[in-house]
């Protein structure tokens, strides 16, 4: 006996199989910024100290950040990037210093 016809998509190897939607959670960059009064080595030492970049990657990015304007320090869950832009802050505070690092939701 003949079924009911066979209808467009019915056949299982032409199935895409599907999973529920995963969010993964947003990541932040945490950015530092020039200034035309903070020492090279005090941006260096804060790179190094609250970064773990070794010498030659945090020189490496102060330079960027002196020429350019700006740079992305590292990519972190939205906790660990505020935690890092208030050390930051602080430092540079404390040492009177105005460096400046910010936070922006990566797209
Ligand atoms: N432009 C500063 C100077 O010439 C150095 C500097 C680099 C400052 C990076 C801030 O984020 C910075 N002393």
């Amino acid at each position: 006996m003949a079924g009911p016809p066979d209808q467009p998509g019915d056949d299982p190897s032409l199935m895409t199989k599907t999973r529920p939607k995963t969010q993964r959670p947003p990541m932040y960059k945490v950015l530092i910024l020039n200034d035309d009064y903070t020492p090279m080595e005090f941006v260096v030492h804060v790179l190094e100290r609250f970064f773990g970049l070794t010498h030659a990657q945090a020189f490496e990015i102060m330079l960027t950040v002196h020429k350019k304007g700006l740079a992305v320090v590292g990519v972190f869950s939205h906790e660990i990037a505020e935690t890092k832009v208030v050390q930051v802050m602080d430092f540079a505070r404390r040492h009177q210093h105005p460096l400046q690092c910010t936070m922006e939701k990566e797209e």
